[in-house]
Protein backbone atom coordinates (compact mmCIF):
# COMPACT_ATOMS: atom_id res chain seq x y z
CA UNK A 1 0.00 0.00 0.00
CA UNK A 2 1.77 3.43 -1.16
CA UNK A 3 1.17 5.88 1.43
CA UNK A 4 0.18 8.61 -0.49
CA UNK A 5 -2.60 6.98 -1.74
CA UNK A 6 -3.61 5.87 1.88
CA UNK A 7 -6.38 7.38 4.28
CA UNK A 8 -3.76 7.61 7.53
CA UNK A 9 -4.21 10.96 9.04
CA UNK A 10 -1.99 10.92 12.02
CA UNK A 11 -1.56 13.36 14.58
CA UNK A 12 1.62 15.56 15.94
CA UNK A 13 -0.87 16.87 18.61
CA UNK A 14 -2.08 14.36 21.92
CA UNK A 15 -5.83 14.96 21.51
CA UNK A 16 -7.14 16.37 25.06
CA UNK A 17 -9.87 13.91 25.46
CA UNK A 18 -7.42 10.89 25.66
CA UNK A 19 -5.45 10.56 29.30
CA UNK A 20 -4.17 7.34 28.18
CA UNK A 21 -1.36 5.95 25.63
CA UNK A 22 -3.91 3.57 24.10
CA UNK A 23 -5.97 6.06 23.52
CA UNK A 24 -3.82 8.89 22.25
CA UNK A 25 -1.58 6.43 20.27
CA UNK A 26 -4.99 5.44 18.53
CA UNK A 27 -5.91 8.50 17.49
CA UNK A 28 -2.80 10.24 16.91
CA UNK A 29 -1.71 6.95 14.51
CA UNK A 30 -4.86 7.42 12.72
CA UNK A 31 -6.41 4.25 13.11
CA UNK A 32 -10.32 5.58 15.22
CA UNK A 33 -11.65 8.52 14.98
CA UNK A 34 -14.67 9.56 18.17
CA UNK A 35 -18.14 9.97 16.66
CA UNK A 36 -19.68 10.72 19.92
CA UNK A 37 -18.77 9.79 23.41
CA UNK A 38 -17.81 6.11 23.75
CA UNK A 39 -18.63 5.62 19.60
CA UNK A 40 -15.58 5.23 17.54
CA UNK A 41 -14.65 4.35 13.59
CA UNK A 42 -12.22 2.46 12.81
CA UNK A 43 -10.26 4.12 9.89
CA UNK A 44 -8.02 1.97 7.64
CA UNK A 45 -4.90 1.60 9.55
CA UNK A 46 -7.11 0.49 12.51
CA UNK A 47 -9.30 -1.68 10.67
CA UNK A 48 -6.78 -3.89 9.56
CA UNK A 49 -5.49 -4.55 13.05
CA UNK A 50 -8.56 -5.10 13.99
CA UNK A 51 -9.28 -7.59 11.28
CA UNK A 52 -6.21 -9.61 12.57
CA UNK A 53 -7.03 -9.37 16.17
CA UNK A 54 -10.50 -10.87 15.33
CA UNK A 55 -8.92 -14.00 13.02
CA UNK A 56 -6.35 -14.55 15.93
CA UNK A 57 -9.81 -14.55 18.41
CA UNK A 58 -11.80 -16.85 15.72
CA UNK A 59 -8.67 -19.68 14.96
CA UNK A 60 -8.85 -20.01 18.74
CA UNK A 61 -12.31 -20.79 18.85
CA UNK A 62 -12.56 -22.67 15.77
CA UNK A 63 -9.56 -24.89 16.89
CA UNK A 64 -11.86 -25.94 19.94
CA UNK A 65 -14.33 -26.88 18.33
CA UNK A 66 -16.38 -23.90 19.09
CA UNK A 67 -19.40 -22.80 15.99
CA UNK A 68 -19.38 -19.17 14.61
CA UNK A 69 -22.67 -18.04 14.13
CA UNK A 70 -24.03 -14.10 13.55
CA UNK A 71 -27.19 -13.19 15.45
CA UNK A 72 -28.91 -9.72 14.97
CA UNK A 73 -28.09 -6.45 17.21
CA UNK A 74 -31.58 -5.77 17.17
CA UNK A 75 -33.72 -8.01 19.82
CA UNK A 76 -37.26 -8.23 20.59
CA UNK A 77 -38.11 -6.87 24.42
CA UNK A 78 -39.67 -10.76 24.61
CA UNK A 79 -36.15 -12.46 25.34
CA UNK A 80 -35.61 -10.10 27.62
CA UNK A 81 -38.84 -9.89 29.48
CA UNK A 82 -38.63 -14.15 29.42
CA UNK A 83 -35.29 -14.25 31.09
CA UNK A 84 -36.32 -11.52 33.42
CA UNK A 85 -33.46 -8.99 32.05
CA UNK A 86 -35.45 -6.24 30.32
CA UNK A 87 -34.91 -3.75 33.27
CA UNK A 88 -32.06 -5.87 35.59
CA UNK A 89 -29.80 -3.38 33.16
CA UNK A 90 -31.85 -0.44 33.55
CA UNK A 91 -30.29 2.49 31.52
CA UNK A 92 -27.58 0.90 30.12
CA UNK A 93 -29.72 -0.69 27.85
CA UNK A 94 -29.98 0.81 24.13
CA UNK A 95 -34.01 0.56 23.94
CA UNK A 96 -35.74 1.89 20.85
CA UNK A 97 -38.77 1.25 19.13
CA UNK A 98 -39.77 -0.33 15.41
CA UNK A 99 -42.25 2.00 13.14
CA UNK A 100 -45.37 -0.65 14.86
CA UNK A 101 -44.23 0.76 18.41
CA UNK A 102 -43.04 -2.71 19.66
CA UNK A 103 -40.07 -2.66 21.77
CA UNK A 104 -36.35 -3.60 21.22
CA UNK A 105 -32.82 -3.41 22.26
CA UNK A 106 -29.84 -3.07 20.50
CA UNK A 107 -27.86 -6.24 21.84
CA UNK A 108 -25.80 -5.74 25.20
CA UNK A 109 -25.16 -9.44 25.16
CA UNK A 110 -26.54 -12.69 23.69
CA UNK A 111 -27.71 -15.07 26.59
CA UNK A 112 -31.21 -15.18 25.41
CA UNK A 113 -30.51 -15.31 22.13
CA UNK A 114 -28.45 -18.09 21.69
CA UNK A 115 -30.38 -20.19 23.78
CA UNK A 116 -33.46 -19.57 21.77
CA UNK A 117 -31.55 -20.73 18.87
CA UNK A 118 -30.78 -23.74 21.20
CA UNK A 119 -33.71 -24.05 22.12
CA UNK A 120 -35.60 -23.96 18.33
CA UNK A 121 -32.79 -26.78 16.67
CA UNK A 122 -31.42 -29.28 19.76
CA UNK A 123 -34.27 -31.66 20.97
CA UNK A 124 -31.67 -34.75 21.61
CA UNK A 125 -28.73 -35.66 24.39
CA UNK A 126 -26.90 -36.75 20.73
CA UNK A 127 -26.64 -33.21 19.72
CA UNK A 128 -24.79 -31.89 22.67
CA UNK A 129 -22.41 -30.53 23.90
CA UNK A 130 -22.39 -27.37 21.67
CA UNK A 131 -20.22 -24.44 21.98
CA UNK A 132 -21.69 -21.22 19.55
CA UNK A 133 -20.11 -18.63 19.75
CA UNK A 134 -20.40 -14.79 17.29
CA UNK A 135 -18.15 -11.73 16.91
CA UNK A 136 -20.16 -8.94 16.75
CA UNK A 137 -20.85 -5.40 17.88
CA UNK A 138 -22.27 -4.77 21.26
CA UNK A 139 -24.11 -1.57 22.70
CA UNK A 140 -24.38 -0.94 26.34
CA UNK A 141 -24.85 2.84 27.24
CA UNK A 142 -22.35 3.47 29.61
CA UNK A 143 -22.37 5.76 32.23
CA UNK A 144 -18.80 7.49 31.95
CA UNK A 145 -17.26 5.96 28.80
CA UNK A 146 -13.27 6.56 29.21
CA UNK A 147 -9.86 5.36 27.72
CA UNK A 148 -11.09 5.77 24.31
CA UNK A 149 -12.13 1.61 22.99
CA UNK A 150 -11.38 0.24 26.59
CA UNK A 151 -14.93 1.61 28.01
CA UNK A 152 -16.46 2.69 24.57
CA UNK A 153 -20.67 2.39 24.42
CA UNK A 154 -20.25 0.31 21.27
CA UNK A 155 -17.52 -2.09 20.67
CA UNK A 156 -16.88 -5.57 19.26
CA UNK A 157 -17.12 -8.79 21.35
CA UNK A 158 -16.57 -12.44 20.63
CA UNK A 159 -19.14 -14.34 22.76
CA UNK A 160 -19.35 -17.79 23.45
CA UNK A 161 -21.75 -20.07 24.81
CA UNK A 162 -21.97 -23.64 25.51
CA UNK A 163 -24.63 -26.02 26.32
CA UNK A 164 -23.92 -29.63 28.03
CA UNK A 165 -25.71 -32.35 29.42
CA UNK A 166 -24.59 -31.94 32.75
CA UNK A 167 -21.91 -30.11 35.08
CA UNK A 168 -19.04 -32.60 34.07
CA UNK A 169 -19.71 -31.67 30.56
CA UNK A 170 -19.59 -28.14 31.49
CA UNK A 171 -15.86 -28.55 33.45
CA UNK A 172 -15.11 -29.83 30.12
CA UNK A 173 -16.42 -26.92 27.82
CA UNK A 174 -15.18 -24.17 30.59
CA UNK A 175 -11.29 -25.88 30.55
CA UNK A 176 -11.73 -25.89 26.56
CA UNK A 177 -12.80 -22.31 26.49
CA UNK A 178 -10.23 -21.51 28.97
CA UNK A 179 -7.08 -23.25 26.74
CA UNK A 180 -8.34 -21.26 23.56
CA UNK A 181 -8.27 -17.73 25.35
CA UNK A 182 -5.18 -18.90 26.08
CA UNK A 183 -4.29 -19.30 22.78
CA UNK A 184 -5.55 -16.14 21.10
CA UNK A 185 -3.91 -14.03 24.05
CA UNK A 186 -0.75 -15.65 23.15
CA UNK A 187 -0.72 -15.13 19.91
CA UNK A 188 -1.59 -11.49 20.05
CA UNK A 189 1.54 -11.24 22.43
CA UNK A 190 -0.52 -10.13 25.34
CA UNK A 191 1.27 -10.62 29.16
CA UNK A 192 -2.17 -11.59 31.48
CA UNK A 193 -3.22 -12.53 34.82
CA UNK A 194 -6.05 -15.23 35.14
CA UNK A 195 -7.71 -14.27 37.94
CA UNK A 196 -10.35 -15.85 39.97
CA UNK A 197 -13.53 -12.99 39.89
CA UNK A 198 -16.88 -12.50 40.90
CA UNK A 199 -19.92 -13.71 38.58
CA UNK A 200 -22.01 -10.78 39.65
CA UNK A 201 -25.76 -11.02 38.27
CA UNK A 202 -24.99 -13.50 35.77
CA UNK A 203 -25.02 -15.85 38.43
CA UNK A 204 -23.55 -19.72 38.29
CA UNK A 205 -20.89 -21.28 39.95
CA UNK A 206 -17.97 -18.90 39.42
CA UNK A 207 -15.63 -17.12 36.68
CA UNK A 208 -12.31 -16.18 35.66
CA UNK A 209 -11.17 -13.44 34.16
CA UNK A 210 -8.09 -12.51 31.82
CA UNK A 211 -6.59 -9.73 33.31
CA UNK A 212 -3.72 -7.61 30.62
CA UNK A 213 -1.67 -6.16 33.61
CA UNK A 214 -1.41 -2.38 32.96
CA UNK A 215 -1.51 1.08 34.93
CA UNK A 216 -4.51 2.23 33.78
CA UNK A 217 -6.37 -0.63 34.14
CA UNK A 218 -9.32 -0.47 35.79
CA UNK A 219 -9.68 -3.50 37.82
CA UNK A 220 -7.56 -4.47 40.86
CA UNK A 221 -6.07 -7.58 40.83
CA UNK A 222 -4.78 -9.24 44.59
CA UNK A 223 -1.72 -12.15 44.23
CA UNK A 224 0.50 -13.93 46.24
CA UNK A 225 3.03 -16.26 44.84
CA UNK A 226 1.38 -19.20 46.48
CA UNK A 227 -0.95 -19.09 43.40
CA UNK A 228 -3.69 -17.11 44.74
CA UNK A 229 -4.95 -14.47 42.24
CA UNK A 230 -8.32 -13.03 42.26
CA UNK A 231 -10.05 -9.29 40.82
CA UNK A 232 -9.86 -7.69 44.79
CA UNK A 233 -14.23 -7.52 44.43
CA UNK A 234 -13.85 -11.58 45.10
CA UNK A 235 -11.03 -12.09 46.83
CA UNK A 236 -11.92 -12.74 50.67
CA UNK A 237 -9.90 -11.37 53.41
CA UNK A 238 -8.31 -12.76 56.61
CA UNK A 239 -9.55 -10.65 59.26
CA UNK A 240 -6.40 -9.08 61.27
CA UNK A 241 -6.78 -8.38 64.93
CA UNK A 242 -5.09 -6.09 66.57
CA UNK A 243 -3.90 -7.52 69.59
CA UNK A 244 -4.60 -5.35 72.87
CA UNK A 245 -5.12 -6.86 76.03
CA UNK A 246 -6.24 -4.12 77.59
CA UNK A 247 -10.06 -4.56 79.56
CA UNK A 248 -13.20 -3.78 78.48
CA UNK A 249 -14.72 -0.50 79.23
CA UNK A 250 -17.81 0.83 79.75
CA UNK A 251 -19.15 2.77 76.25
CA UNK A 252 -19.15 6.44 76.44
CA UNK A 253 -20.68 8.76 74.58
CA UNK A 254 -18.08 12.32 73.55
CA UNK A 255 -19.06 15.79 72.28
CA UNK A 256 -17.09 15.69 68.67
CA UNK A 257 -17.42 19.41 67.35
CA UNK A 258 -16.57 19.54 63.93
CA UNK A 259 -15.19 15.78 63.80
CA UNK A 260 -16.87 14.48 60.93
CA UNK A 261 -14.18 12.29 58.89
CA UNK A 262 -11.76 9.84 60.23
CA UNK A 263 -8.88 12.01 59.91
CA UNK A 264 -10.90 14.96 61.89
CA UNK A 265 -11.52 12.59 64.64
CA UNK A 266 -7.94 10.74 64.91
CA UNK A 267 -6.64 13.83 65.14
CA UNK A 268 -9.24 15.25 67.52
CA UNK A 269 -9.42 12.01 70.05
CA UNK A 270 -5.85 11.56 69.18
CA UNK A 271 -6.14 7.88 67.96
CA UNK A 272 -5.62 5.62 65.12
CA UNK A 273 -7.86 5.00 62.27
CA UNK A 274 -7.75 1.25 63.37
CA UNK A 275 -9.43 2.36 67.07
CA UNK A 276 -12.08 3.07 64.69
CA UNK A 277 -15.21 1.28 63.05
CA UNK A 278 -16.96 2.98 60.46
CA UNK A 279 -20.78 3.09 59.86
CA UNK A 280 -22.15 3.06 56.15
CA UNK A 281 -25.59 3.58 55.30
CA UNK A 282 -26.38 1.94 52.10
CA UNK A 283 -29.97 1.09 50.06
CA UNK A 284 -30.24 -1.81 49.00
CA UNK A 285 -33.53 -1.70 46.28
CA UNK A 286 -34.36 0.68 48.28
CA UNK A 287 -33.90 -1.33 51.52
CA UNK A 288 -31.22 1.10 54.22
CA UNK A 289 -28.81 -1.25 55.88
CA UNK A 290 -25.37 -0.73 57.59
CA UNK A 291 -22.32 -2.34 56.91
CA UNK A 292 -19.11 -1.62 59.14
CA UNK A 293 -15.81 -2.09 58.78
CA UNK A 294 -12.70 -1.02 60.80
CA UNK A 295 -11.77 2.84 59.79
CA UNK A 296 -8.81 2.15 57.76
CA UNK A 297 -10.61 -0.43 55.66
CA UNK A 298 -12.84 0.40 52.63
CA UNK A 299 -16.09 -1.51 52.25
CA UNK A 300 -16.66 -4.09 49.52
CA UNK A 301 -19.86 -3.56 47.41
CA UNK A 302 -19.73 -6.37 45.35
CA UNK A 303 -19.18 -8.89 48.68
CA UNK A 304 -22.11 -6.62 50.14
CA UNK A 305 -24.67 -6.80 47.10
CA UNK A 306 -23.76 -10.60 47.04
CA UNK A 307 -24.98 -11.12 50.40
CA UNK A 308 -27.91 -9.11 50.01
CA UNK A 309 -28.82 -10.31 46.83
CA UNK A 310 -29.49 -7.06 45.70
CA UNK A 311 -29.75 -5.78 41.97
CA UNK A 312 -29.65 -2.53 42.79
CA UNK A 313 -26.61 -1.24 45.48
CA UNK A 314 -25.85 2.24 46.23
CA UNK A 315 -24.76 4.43 49.30
CA UNK A 316 -27.82 6.13 50.87
CA UNK A 317 -28.35 9.21 50.13
CA UNK A 318 -27.58 12.31 52.49
CA UNK A 319 -31.26 12.54 53.12
CA UNK A 320 -31.83 8.87 54.15
CA UNK A 321 -28.36 9.15 56.17
CA UNK A 322 -30.44 12.21 58.56
CA UNK A 323 -33.51 10.21 58.29
CA UNK A 324 -32.26 7.11 59.46
CA UNK A 325 -29.11 8.36 61.79
CA UNK A 326 -31.31 11.11 63.02
CA UNK A 327 -28.13 12.98 62.66
CA UNK A 328 -25.82 15.12 60.00
CA UNK A 329 -24.38 12.35 57.99
CA UNK A 330 -20.40 11.38 59.41
CA UNK A 331 -21.84 10.51 62.48
CA UNK A 332 -23.94 7.48 61.69
CA UNK A 333 -23.31 4.12 64.77
CA UNK A 334 -24.72 0.90 64.73
CA UNK A 335 -26.09 1.20 68.54
CA UNK A 336 -30.06 1.90 68.61
CA UNK A 337 -29.55 2.35 64.97
CA UNK A 338 -33.07 0.61 64.17
CA UNK A 339 -31.83 -1.20 60.51
CA UNK A 340 -29.84 -4.09 59.95
CA UNK A 341 -26.16 -4.12 61.38
CA UNK A 342 -23.91 -6.15 58.47
CA UNK A 343 -20.81 -6.39 60.58
CA UNK A 344 -17.15 -6.86 58.68
CA UNK A 345 -15.03 -9.78 60.65
CA UNK A 346 -12.20 -7.37 61.84
CA UNK A 347 -15.10 -5.55 63.39
CA UNK A 348 -15.97 -8.49 65.56
CA UNK A 349 -12.15 -8.47 66.81
CA UNK A 350 -12.28 -4.95 68.21
CA UNK A 351 -12.76 -3.82 71.55
CA UNK A 352 -13.69 -0.32 73.09
CA UNK A 353 -13.79 1.29 69.43
CA UNK A 354 -15.27 4.52 68.52
CA UNK A 355 -17.99 4.99 66.39
CA UNK A 356 -20.93 7.56 65.31
CA UNK A 357 -23.27 8.26 68.14
CA UNK A 358 -26.11 8.92 65.61
CA UNK A 359 -26.26 12.21 66.88
CA UNK A 360 -24.39 15.28 65.35
CA UNK A 361 -21.54 16.01 66.42
CA UNK A 362 -21.34 13.51 69.07
CA UNK A 363 -19.39 9.97 68.71
CA UNK A 364 -19.18 7.29 71.60
CA UNK A 365 -15.85 5.47 72.61
CA UNK A 366 -15.19 2.50 74.37
CA UNK A 367 -17.92 0.44 72.21
CA UNK A 368 -17.95 -3.40 72.33
CA UNK A 369 -19.81 -6.02 69.82
CA UNK A 370 -22.96 -7.60 71.38
CA UNK A 371 -22.08 -5.80 74.56
CA UNK A 372 -23.58 -2.59 72.99
CA UNK A 373 -25.10 -3.23 70.57
CA UNK A 374 -26.05 -6.66 68.50
CA UNK A 375 -25.09 -7.62 65.04
CA UNK A 376 -27.22 -8.57 62.13
CA UNK A 377 -24.53 -10.68 60.47
CA UNK A 378 -20.79 -10.88 60.78
CA UNK A 379 -18.99 -11.47 57.86
CA UNK A 380 -16.61 -10.74 54.83
CA UNK A 381 -17.55 -7.31 53.63
CA UNK A 382 -13.79 -5.32 53.29
CA UNK A 383 -11.59 -4.88 50.19
CA UNK A 384 -8.58 -7.19 50.77
CA UNK A 385 -5.45 -4.28 50.62
CA UNK A 386 -1.96 -4.09 49.57
CA UNK A 387 0.27 -6.19 52.28
CA UNK A 388 -2.86 -7.99 53.67
CA UNK A 389 -2.04 -12.26 55.00
CA UNK A 390 -3.37 -14.28 51.43
CA UNK A 391 -6.68 -16.07 52.50
CA UNK A 392 -5.28 -18.85 50.57
CA UNK A 393 -1.81 -19.72 51.75
CA UNK A 394 -2.34 -17.95 55.22
CA UNK A 395 1.40 -17.16 55.02
CA UNK A 396 3.17 -15.03 52.54
CA UNK A 397 1.26 -11.17 52.27
CA UNK A 398 -0.59 -10.16 49.29
CA UNK A 399 0.29 -7.77 46.19
CA UNK A 400 -1.90 -5.78 43.80
CA UNK A 401 -1.68 -4.81 40.44
CA UNK A 402 -4.09 -2.84 38.14
CA UNK A 403 -5.54 -4.64 34.78
CA UNK A 404 -7.58 -4.36 32.01
CA UNK A 405 -10.13 -6.84 31.78
CA UNK A 406 -9.92 -8.76 27.97
CA UNK A 407 -11.47 -11.98 28.57
CA UNK A 408 -14.42 -12.97 30.89
CA UNK A 409 -15.54 -16.82 31.10
CA UNK A 410 -18.42 -17.73 33.21
CA UNK A 411 -20.01 -21.57 34.36
CA UNK A 412 -23.91 -20.47 34.22
CA UNK A 413 -25.54 -23.34 35.45
CA UNK A 414 -29.23 -22.75 33.97
CA UNK A 415 -30.49 -20.00 34.98
CA UNK A 416 -30.74 -18.71 30.87
CA UNK A 417 -31.63 -22.39 29.92
CA UNK A 418 -34.38 -22.66 32.46
CA UNK A 419 -36.01 -19.09 32.10
CA UNK A 420 -35.94 -19.74 28.20
CA UNK A 421 -37.32 -23.46 29.05
CA UNK A 422 -34.83 -24.62 27.10
CA UNK A 423 -35.02 -28.77 27.36
CA UNK A 424 -33.27 -31.64 25.32
CA UNK A 425 -34.51 -35.44 25.61
CA UNK A 426 -31.96 -37.50 27.58
CA UNK A 427 -30.86 -41.11 26.72
CA UNK A 428 -33.65 -42.57 28.82
CA UNK A 429 -36.18 -40.10 26.66
CA UNK A 430 -36.77 -37.83 30.21
CA UNK A 431 -36.93 -33.72 29.26
CA UNK A 432 -33.67 -31.89 30.95
CA UNK A 433 -32.10 -28.44 30.92
CA UNK A 434 -29.13 -27.86 29.37
CA UNK A 435 -26.01 -26.38 31.57
CA UNK A 436 -24.56 -23.50 30.30
CA UNK A 437 -21.33 -21.71 30.40
CA UNK A 438 -20.68 -17.78 28.31
CA UNK A 439 -17.51 -16.69 27.54
CA UNK A 440 -16.48 -13.31 26.27
CA UNK A 441 -13.69 -11.80 25.03
CA UNK A 442 -13.06 -8.15 24.26
CA UNK A 443 -11.95 -7.64 20.89
CA UNK A 444 -11.78 -3.98 20.35
CA UNK A 445 -10.42 -3.64 23.80
CA UNK A 446 -7.56 -6.32 23.00
CA UNK A 447 -6.59 -3.52 20.41
CA UNK A 448 -5.94 -0.94 23.56
CA UNK A 449 -4.31 -3.84 25.73
CA UNK A 450 -1.56 -4.50 23.09
CA UNK A 451 -0.90 -0.62 22.32
CA UNK A 452 -0.78 -0.50 26.66
CA UNK A 453 1.97 -3.13 26.89
CA UNK A 454 3.37 -2.42 23.33
CA UNK A 455 4.38 1.27 22.69
CA UNK A 456 6.64 3.88 24.02
CA UNK A 457 7.21 7.51 23.65
CA UNK A 458 7.62 7.23 19.90
CA UNK A 459 4.19 5.31 19.16
CA UNK A 460 2.65 2.10 18.85
CA UNK A 461 5.29 -1.41 18.90
CA UNK A 462 2.90 -3.51 17.06
CA UNK A 463 3.31 -7.29 17.79
CA UNK A 464 3.66 -9.27 14.16
CA UNK A 465 0.83 -10.80 14.66
CA UNK A 466 -1.59 -8.37 15.13
CA UNK A 467 0.46 -5.43 13.03
CA UNK A 468 -1.71 -3.86 10.18
CA UNK A 469 1.80 -4.19 7.89
CA UNK A 470 4.23 -5.86 8.38
CA UNK A 471 7.52 -3.64 7.25
CA UNK A 472 7.15 0.24 5.98
CA UNK A 473 9.66 1.16 3.09
CA UNK A 474 10.36 5.04 3.66
CA UNK A 475 12.80 6.17 0.43
CA UNK A 476 14.40 9.04 2.16
CA UNK A 477 14.08 11.54 -0.85
CA UNK A 478 11.76 11.50 -3.04
CA UNK A 479 13.55 13.60 -5.47
CA UNK A 480 15.94 11.10 -5.69
CA UNK A 481 15.80 8.34 -8.93
CA UNK A 482 17.69 5.96 -7.41
CA UNK A 483 16.48 5.85 -3.88
CA UNK A 484 12.94 5.88 -5.40
CA UNK A 485 13.57 2.77 -7.72
CA UNK A 486 15.41 0.88 -5.21
CA UNK A 487 12.94 1.63 -3.09
CA UNK A 488 10.22 0.48 -5.03
CA UNK A 489 11.82 -2.83 -5.92
CA UNK A 490 12.24 -3.97 -2.34
CA UNK A 491 8.73 -3.00 -2.25
CA UNK A 492 7.54 -5.40 -4.89
CA UNK A 493 10.08 -8.06 -4.02
CA UNK A 494 8.54 -8.37 -0.32
CA UNK A 495 5.00 -8.78 -1.55
CA UNK A 496 6.01 -10.96 -4.09
CA UNK A 497 7.09 -13.03 -0.75
CA UNK A 498 3.83 -12.77 1.17
CA UNK A 499 5.04 -9.64 3.42
CA UNK A 500 2.64 -7.01 3.91
CA UNK A 501 4.38 -3.98 3.03
CA UNK A 502 3.72 0.15 3.28
CA UNK A 503 5.60 2.39 0.46
CA UNK A 504 5.75 5.76 2.29
CA UNK A 505 5.95 7.66 -0.90
CA UNK A 506 4.50 10.69 -0.06
CA UNK A 507 6.89 13.96 -1.14
CA UNK A 508 7.73 14.54 3.06
CA UNK A 509 11.43 15.54 4.55
CA UNK A 510 12.83 12.33 6.35
CA UNK A 511 12.28 13.34 9.67
CA UNK A 512 8.30 13.35 9.22
CA UNK A 513 8.06 10.01 7.33
CA UNK A 514 10.69 8.54 10.18
CA UNK A 515 8.11 10.06 12.84
CA UNK A 516 5.46 8.93 11.30
CA UNK A 517 6.91 5.28 10.86
CA UNK A 518 7.45 5.01 14.53
CA UNK A 519 4.25 6.40 15.72
CA UNK A 520 1.86 4.04 13.72
CA UNK A 521 4.74 1.10 14.71
CA UNK A 522 4.95 -1.29 11.89
CA UNK A 523 7.67 -4.32 12.97
CA UNK A 524 10.10 -3.45 10.49
CA UNK A 525 11.50 -0.02 8.62
CA UNK A 526 13.50 -0.27 5.29
CA UNK A 527 15.46 3.18 4.57
CA UNK A 528 16.51 3.82 1.73
CA UNK A 529 18.70 6.86 1.49
CA UNK A 530 22.06 8.17 0.24
CA UNK A 531 23.17 4.30 1.15
CA UNK A 532 21.07 3.55 -2.50
CA UNK A 533 24.09 4.57 -4.34
CA UNK A 534 25.94 1.41 -3.09
CA UNK A 535 23.02 -0.75 -2.59
CA UNK A 536 23.00 -0.27 0.95
CA UNK A 537 19.94 0.39 2.94
CA UNK A 538 19.04 0.03 6.58
CA UNK A 539 16.97 -2.03 8.41
CA UNK A 540 15.09 -0.51 11.68
CA UNK A 541 13.48 -3.03 13.98
CA UNK A 542 10.66 -1.34 15.64
CA UNK A 543 10.94 -2.91 19.03
CA UNK A 544 14.29 -1.91 19.90
CA UNK A 545 14.85 0.86 17.06
CA UNK A 546 18.17 -1.13 16.46
CA UNK A 547 19.42 -0.84 12.77
CA UNK A 548 21.34 -2.58 10.60
CA UNK A 549 23.22 -1.60 7.16
CA UNK A 550 22.45 -4.34 4.68
CA UNK A 551 22.33 -5.19 1.06
CA UNK A 552 19.52 -4.47 -0.33
CA UNK A 553 18.90 -8.31 -1.04
CA UNK A 554 20.06 -9.16 2.40
CA UNK A 555 17.70 -6.32 4.23
CA UNK A 556 14.84 -8.37 2.55
CA UNK A 557 15.91 -11.64 3.34
CA UNK A 558 16.18 -10.83 6.97
CA UNK A 559 12.83 -9.02 6.95
CA UNK A 560 10.93 -12.34 5.21
CA UNK A 561 12.97 -14.29 8.22
CA UNK A 562 12.04 -11.99 11.33
CA UNK A 563 8.40 -11.85 10.08
CA UNK A 564 8.00 -15.29 9.19
CA UNK A 565 9.79 -16.31 12.58
CA UNK A 566 7.28 -13.93 14.65
CA UNK A 567 3.97 -14.71 12.85
C1 LIG B 1 -27.14 -5.97 29.66
C2 LIG B 1 -26.44 -4.77 29.75
C3 LIG B 1 -25.15 -4.75 30.21
C4 LIG B 1 -24.53 -5.94 30.59
C5 LIG B 1 -25.23 -7.14 30.49
C6 LIG B 1 -26.55 -7.17 30.02
C7 LIG B 1 -22.65 -7.08 31.38
C8 LIG B 1 -24.57 -8.37 30.87
C9 LIG B 1 -22.59 -9.50 31.70
C10 LIG B 1 -22.22 -10.27 30.47
C11 LIG B 1 -21.88 -11.67 30.75
C12 LIG B 1 -21.32 -12.43 29.57
C13 LIG B 1 -21.65 -13.22 27.31
C14 LIG B 1 -20.20 -13.06 27.01
C15 LIG B 1 -19.36 -12.98 28.26
C16 LIG B 1 -19.92 -12.01 29.26
N1 LIG B 1 -23.23 -5.94 31.05
N2 LIG B 1 -23.30 -8.28 31.30
O1 LIG B 1 -25.12 -9.48 30.81
F1 LIG B 1 -28.41 -5.97 29.20
CL1 LIG B 1 -27.21 -3.33 29.24
O2 LIG B 1 -22.23 -9.78 29.38
N3 LIG B 1 -22.12 -12.31 28.38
Amino acid sequence: MRLSKFLLPTLREVPSEAEIPSHQLMLRAGLIRKLASGVYSFLPLGLKALKKIENIVRDSMDSHDAQELLMSAVLPKEYFETSGRWEVFGPEMFRLKDRAGRDFCLGPTHEEIFTDTVKNTIKSYKQLPVTLYQIQTKYRDERRPRFGVIRSREFIMKDAYSFDTNEEGLDISYKNMYDAYREAFDKMGLEYLIVDADSGAMGGSGSQEFMVKSDVGEDTIAYCSCGFCSNIEKAACVPEAIETNEDIFDIEKIYTPHSRTIEELTEFLGTTADKFAKTLLYNSDGKIVAVMVRGDREVNETKLANYLGSINLELASPDDVVKTTGAAVGFAGPVNLGVDVLVDNEVALMKNFVVGANETEYHFKNVNINKDFTPTYVGDFRNIEEGNICPVCKKERISTCQGIEVGHIFKLGTKYSKSMDCKFLDENGKEQIPIMGCYGIGVTRCMAAIIEQSSDESGIIWPVSVAPYHVIVVPVNTKNEEQVKLAEEIYSELKKNGIEVLLDDRNERAGVKFKDADLIGMPLRINVGKGAADGLVELVTRKDLSVKELSAADAIKEAIEYINNNK
